[in-house]
């Protein structure tokens, strides 16, 4: 397959709930509106996706590659991208990776220009943060964290973007900011640091045409010891469940939602397990694809609605993901007990779990790994 114009293919990392789906949404939305074609891609260690759900709920094409990260199913991603190409054509693909990974630049961006510069040009890496994360990770605000291994994979996020964008600065007052924009510039002095709020829409017009203008670099790609990475990563408790929903009565689906939300996240705190995302998708049957989405970010934040639904249901579907610094026994074990507490409470509720999968993501081992732009080498020579 040989386009005429290369394709654009833009990558927003970052970690766990730093909004890497809402601004690829954002994104999106920005550039059908400018009247250009957009496919997007999304990524997880298992399936049933929430992110996958609400992308599709706003109408654009994705393509879900679950099982492994970008950088371990190279050949699914390309693959996905042909899926897209043939259905939708687009001119430009968003890819979102999974929020515990890094190396990127080294095992993603530079191996498709390099194999498929023909097809692709691919944007500089954006890596979003969370403001409240990074300042409580970066010492600059006191608060619970992860452990070091984790960090060092958060750091390594940040040492390998191009563009580092910090998220949700609506949460932010502008001393708080200067800081923050301060410290990544002086600890990751190779990236350009925007501040954005994609909620409001505040820094978005900047930051998207860099992406369009620029493409990802030539220079040598960072050191990393891929034992501490899979430490690290393996550290990251992993649940995706699927709950179907039957009531005799129409009742309030957010409320349920909320509810099993809260009861999970006061007993993630009570054992110290530190929540990086919680989130969920309620579909309700027959709604006309409208979906409900819940998030919580950490162990102190109000759980919060992305998207409401105007109408009581009756049946549906709820997709439940959820990453913390926590044995994934105990993730199953929080859910279980919050769906037995949330089924005694509603009469006439059914809550029935179709699928679940809990794990600790394996070691990753790339397809490729690239020093620099122009050495294509398997990853397992390197090692
Ligand atoms: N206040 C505020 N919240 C935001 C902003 N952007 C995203 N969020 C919220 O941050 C939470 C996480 O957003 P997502 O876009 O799901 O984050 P993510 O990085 O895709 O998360 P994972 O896929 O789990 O890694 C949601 O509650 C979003 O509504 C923003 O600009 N301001
Ligand atoms: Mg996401």
């Amino acid at each position: 397959m040989t386009r005429q114009n290369p394709a654009q293919y833009v990558m927003l990392g970052g970690f766990l709930g730093a909004g890497k789906t809402t601004a690829v949404l954002a994104l999106a939305r920005h550039l059908r509106d400018a009247g250009r074609r957009v496919g997007l891609i999304t990524n997880d260690q298992s399936i049933g996706l929430v992110d996958t759900a609400m992308l599709r709920a706003a109408g654009f094409d994705v393509q879900e590659i679950a099982g492994g990260c970008f950088c371990c199913r190279f050949d699914s991603l390309v693959e996905a991208s042909r899926q897209l190409e043939a259905e939708a054509a687009p001119d430009v693909f968003i890819a979102e990776p999974v929020g515990s990974c890094t190396d990127l630049v080294a095992t993603v961006s530079y191996p498709l220009q390099r194999i498929y510069g023909q097809q692709y040009r691919v944007a500089p890496l954006s890596v979003l943060v969370d403001p409240i994360r990074a300042m409580r990770v970066l010492g600059l605000q006191e608060g619970r964290s992860f452990s070091e291994k984790v960090i060092y994979v958060y750091r390594k996020q940040l040492e390998e973007a191009d563009l580092i964008v910090i998220n949700k600065i609506d949460l932010l007052n502008e001393t708080d900011l200067q800081r923050l924009t301060d410290k990544l510039q002086t600890e990751f002095p190779a990236a350009r640091v925007l501040a954005v709020s994609t909620r409001d829409g505040v820094g978005l017009e900047d930051w998207f045409s860099l992406l369009e203008s620029q493409m990802t670099g030539e220079r040598a790609t960072m050191e990393i010891d891929y034992n501490t990475y899979a430490e690290g990563e393996a550290l990251m408790g992993w649940l995706n469940a699927t709950l179907n929903i039957n009531a005799a009565e129409p009742f309030d689906g957010e409320v349920l939602m909320m509810e099993l939300a809260e009861r999970m996240q006061r007993e993630l705190a009570a054992a110290t397990a530190e929540i990086a995302h919680l989130k969920m998708t309620l579909l309700p049957r027959g709604h006309d694809g409208r979906v409900a989405v819940l998030n919580i970010v950490d162990n102190s934040f109000v759980p919060e609605l992305a998207q409401s639904l105007v109408e009581r249901m009756r049946q549906g579907q709820l997709l439940i993901n959820l990453r913390a610094e926590a044995d994934p026994v105990l993730l199953e074990k929080v859910l279980q007990n919050a769906i037995a507490w949330q089924s005694k409470r509603l009469v006439g509720v059914q809550l029935e779990l179709e699928h679940m999968a809990r794990f600790r993501p394996s070691p990753p081992q790339p397809t490729w790994r690239m020093p620099d732009a122009q050495q294509l080498t398997p990853f397992a020579a390197q090692t």
